[in-house]
């Protein structure tokens, strides 16, 4: 359904007082800090304009990276910010990946942090793939502020920026894939407008690409009820390592962003002080403390946050082969794809940390008993995949596939099969890491 907001109603929109508090959406509220709080490492789509070794590109200057934070130390962070900034006016999740790729984390983050403090304002941007299915559980939870990232209406323009996308554990190319994020991303903001959320759609200006399409882009964001349109320039460096960097398509102009802004700004209101600030910012817009790039701006007495800041002194990664990332489910010669996690051992504490790397997608080499195969060649493509991990968790796998995993030191296991991925994760950093404390305890003797 679409929203069809008038001039006028939009205008007074804006007298909201949580669009008055907000940085982001208002330049008068300038005076109120923000804090990022990166919790959200993986990513369902693929943007040309950015390389996930580094924050996404949505909301953040590429070529600089957050530290990943759980839950647990995402909240204590905000706990330790707040004691210093008392202007701290919203907590936001963007990144380093989507924050709706990651719903757990980014859920329990924004509960926490409004168990403790039911005046902050919530907020976190996404590429909208996911959002229509979470719409309310966020509007439940208290999520007032929405930024989705929305480039073109256009799928011949969008197959040029997004070449993937991974949608209800499948994934989609070019043109097909194009289509079913733009009908996502609409629908998404419809239903969030509709449920009382403020969103604001974020567009990265790609000379040549997709400037034509401008005007009729926000006037559709108009019509479903955004608030707010953000144009940003393309950041496009080749050390940055991404698509368009490497391929040399140059950002725009100031003259460009411009021309942009006053063709978008006759059906929608524009933003022209975003900061494309990183996925771990603090502070006020343009006065940034960024949690990692100056953790001597914390509280140096505070136990809270050194806790959050703790180092990580050994990590493994394993390989989970689970089809909706809640149960390992999957035989290891049906799985189309992986979740992959790093199980860290903090130093100087009993903690370990659980992080999802990313899913990565692979070629199921059985299908079925008629063209089941466990040759050695088919297995290439999964021990090339897999090479980074030490560990495989799965419901179910053949002696062949055991055997050359263990021989290219991958340990294959079936002993969590059924059970809860995070529970296993933690049963298995729990076993490695007591028992390597242990170990080099009698080794310091
Ligand atoms: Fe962060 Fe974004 Fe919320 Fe603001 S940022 S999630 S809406 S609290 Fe703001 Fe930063 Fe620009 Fe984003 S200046 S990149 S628009
Ligand atoms: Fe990168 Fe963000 Fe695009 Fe995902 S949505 S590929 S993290 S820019």
């Amino acid at each position: 359904m679409k929203s069809d907001i008038n001039r006028k109603q939009h205008e007074n929109r804006f007298n909201d007082s949580r669009v008055q508090t907000h940085p982001c959406y208002s330049k008068d509220a300038h005076q109120y800090s923000r804090i990022h709080l990166p919790v959200a490492p993986a990513c369902n789509i693929q943007c040309n304009y950015c390389n996930r070794k580094f924050d996404c590109s949505n909301e953040s200057r590429p070529g600089v990276v957050s530290k990943l934070l759980s839950p647990a130390e995402a909240i204590h962070r905000f706990q330790a910010v707040k004691a210093r900034l008392p202007d701290l006016k919203v907590v936001g999740i963007a990144g380093p990946g989507d924050a709706l790729a990651n719903v757990q984390a980014t859920f329990a983050t924004l509960k926490g942090i409004k168990a403790i403090d039911e005046d902050v304002h919530l907020c976190i941007s996404t590429n909208g793939l996911n959002l229509s299915k979470h719409v309310d559980t966020l509007a439940d939870i208290g999520v007032h502020h929405l930024t989705i990232t929305m480039n073109t209406l256009r799928p011949e323009i969008a197959a040029n920026i997004y070449p993937w996308i991974y949608f209800n554990n499948q994934r989609y190319k070019g043109i097909e894939g194009a289509k079913i994020l733009i009908a996502q991303q609409l629908e998404g903001l419809s239903l969030a407008s509709d449920a009382g959320i403020l969103v604001k759609v974020n567009t990265v200006l790609l000379p040549g690409i997709n400037d034509q399409g401008l005007s009729e882009l926000a006037e559709e964001i108009q019509t479903r009820g955004a608030l707010l349109h953000n144009i940003m320039p393309l950041i496009s460096d080749p050390s940055h390592g991404t698509f368009f960097g490497i391929n040399h398509f140059a950002g725009p102009s100031e003259e460009q962003i411009n021309n942009a802004r006053e063709v978008a700004g006759s059906n929608m209101p524009q933003m022209s002080h975003c900061q494309q600030c990183r996925a771990d910012a603090v502070g006020k817009l343009g006065a940034d403390q960024s949690c990692s790039s100056s953790q001597q701006n914390l509280p140096v007495d505070s136990s809270i946050e050194k806790s959050a800041v703790k180092s990580i002194s050994k990590s493994i990664r394993i390989a989970v082969a689970t089809s909706d990332g809640q149960v390992i489910d999957t035989h290891f010669g049906h799985a189309k794809q992986f979740h992959i996690f790093d199980i860290s051992d903090m130093a100087n504490t009993s903690d370990n940390q659980v992080d999802l790397v990313e899913i990565r997608s692979i070629e199921q080499y059985c299908k079925g008993i008629d063209d089941c195969n466990d040759e050695p060649n088919s297995l290439k493509n999964h021990l090339t995949s897999l090479k980074d991990c030490q560990q495989v968790l799965c419901s179910r796998i053949g002696m062949e596939p055991w055997k050359l995993l263990e021989q290219h030191n991958i340990t294959p296991s079936v002993d969590y099969a059924m059970l809860g991925v995070s529970d296993s994760l933690n049963i298995i950093g729990e076993n490695l890491f007591s028992n390597s404390q242990a170990k080099s305890l009698q080794e310091a003797c």
